[in-house]
């Protein structure tokens, strides 16, 4: 009989996603709750509100876009999974070695390799790489982030990408355009260096026409929107869309024209397009009045009843199941010296224990005793079901596990 000693065990433990087995490394961060949301595919179930928003988007790219003999020219995927290569999720899209969205706080890891996509845009590179040129990808995402009604550490994307041959611009300038500048060096704020004037004003003016028009068409042409500058490593340029809602400004969606380089690393450098990517939930909550981003996950019959028989291009008001009140309790303690500390550790924990009661968490203190430098963070927990008034006793129970978890896990000492 052959003993191992426990470390070989544990280095050679691994993390098993849909029959597929990673291994385990310095680098893994998922947790067993969130790869319990793997699979679910909100997005894919009849009759729940994302795939109920997910189809008018789906029906506008059919309707708009059509071939010479009436297809629709965009292809739609939904089924793709949402473990990707960090070479998907990151390299292949141009994002910096160094760059924040890498860091173990903001994504989750399987492994040094392999993580879950923190957005659609993952796919990019290797649907181009297929051959398409008009597709959007429909999919659960995955970020380590503060909890809101806004936020939540699984939510869903929409990316689309357009690209036009030399043909196709042609088509809607009406006549001959140059898609490359001869003068590579002639980047500014408005365009890459390798692109024309003109081809780049199509594009960007296409993407922009095409956004306003999904928009309107999803929410009604009174809708209120405005274009932000913005910037990704994956293209240039960089736009946000908000649209107003109730007097409140959302970022609904991000885009802007491919980087060039993409294109050519995936074998269509002789082309210009357009991506974007929005999120689902930030769409349908304003859509469906819905007024918490937890609601989705909800398996209570009181609000998914609400869309079973809704008609594809129906629009409805939820209507809250019934307002239960918030129960409020602060947690204080001193950071741990020994090791590095992360408010996104916390709010994991804090979701690992607290799960679905927990409605908001927040750093709403931070002091350093002048003395010794400790540092001490409060943070606010509020907590609220969403079917029913919790007891003091209930949240008491929940915070303590919290508490005792912060202690033996982040190593912080309460105050
Ligand atoms: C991106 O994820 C880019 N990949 C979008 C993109 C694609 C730009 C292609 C250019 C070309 P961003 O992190 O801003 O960007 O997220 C895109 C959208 O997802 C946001 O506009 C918002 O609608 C939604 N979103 C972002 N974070 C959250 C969150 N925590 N909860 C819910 N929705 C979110
Ligand atoms: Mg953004």
């Amino acid at each position: 009989e052959t003993k191992y000693p426990s470390t070989s065990r544990a280095a050679s433990k691994s993390v098993v996603v849909d029959g597929k087995s990673y291994n385990e490394d310095e680098y893994t961060n998922v947790t067993p709750k969130i790869l319990s949301f793997i699979g679910t595919n909100n997005h894919n179930r009849c009759g729940h509100p994302l795939n109920l928003f997910k189809q008018r988007l789906v029906d506008f790219f059919y309707d708009h876009f059509k071939g010479r003999t009436g297809n629709p020219i965009f292809s739609i995927y939904d089924k793709i999974n949402p473990v990707v290569t960090t070479n998907e999720n990151f390299d292949s899209l141009l994002v910096p070695k160094d760059h924040p969205s890498r860091n173990k706080t903001d994504s989750y890891y399987l492994n040094k390799t392999h993580m879950l996509r923190a957005h659609c845009t993952a796919h990019q590179s290797e649907l181009i790489k297929m051959g398409l040129d008009n597709f959007v990808v429909f999919g659960d995402v995955y970020r380590r982030d503060e909890i809101d009604a806004t936020h939540y550490p699984v939510f869903h994307q929409a990316d689309g990408v357009h690209i036009f041959t030399p043909n196709e611009l042609e088509l809607i300038y009406g006549t001959n355009v140059n898609v490359f500048d001869n003068d590579k060096n002639n980047s500014n704020d408005e365009k890459q260096g390798v692109y024309s004037k003109e081809a780049n004003k199509i594009v960007t003016d296409h993407l922009k026409k095409t956004l306003v028009t999904m928009i309107k068409k999803v929410f009604g042409e009174e809708i209120e929107y405005r274009w932000v500058s913005e910037y990704f490593p994956f293209t240039h340029p960089s736009f946000e869309l908000e649209i107003n809602y109730n007097g409140q400004w959302i970022e609904a969606l991000g885009c802007g024209v491919i980087r060039h380089e993409i294109l050519k690393n995936a074998g269509a450098g002789n082309r210009i397009g357009w991506a974007f990517g929005l999120g689902l939930e930030r769409l349908a909550m304003p859509f469906y009045s819905i007024p918490d981003i937890r609601l989705f996950w909800s398996k209570d019959s009181g609000f998914l009843n609400q869309f079973q028989n809704l008609p594809k291009d129906g629009r409805m008001k939820y209507k809250p199941i019934s307002i239960y009140p918030q129960c409020i309790n602060d947690i204080s303690f001193w950071l741990p010296k020994e090791k590095p500390f992360c408010s996104n550790d916390f709010y994991e924990l804090v979701s690992n224990y607290g799960g679905q009661l927990v409605e908001q968490v927040k750093l709403i203190d931070q002091f350093k005793h002048p003395k010794t430098g400790n540092v001490s963070h409060c943070y606010r927990i509020v907590y609220r079901h969403l079917e029913k008034t919790l007891s003091q006793a209930e949240v008491n129970e929940v915070h303590k596990l919290i508490e005792i978890n912060a202690t033996q896990i982040l190593g912080v000492k309460l105050r």
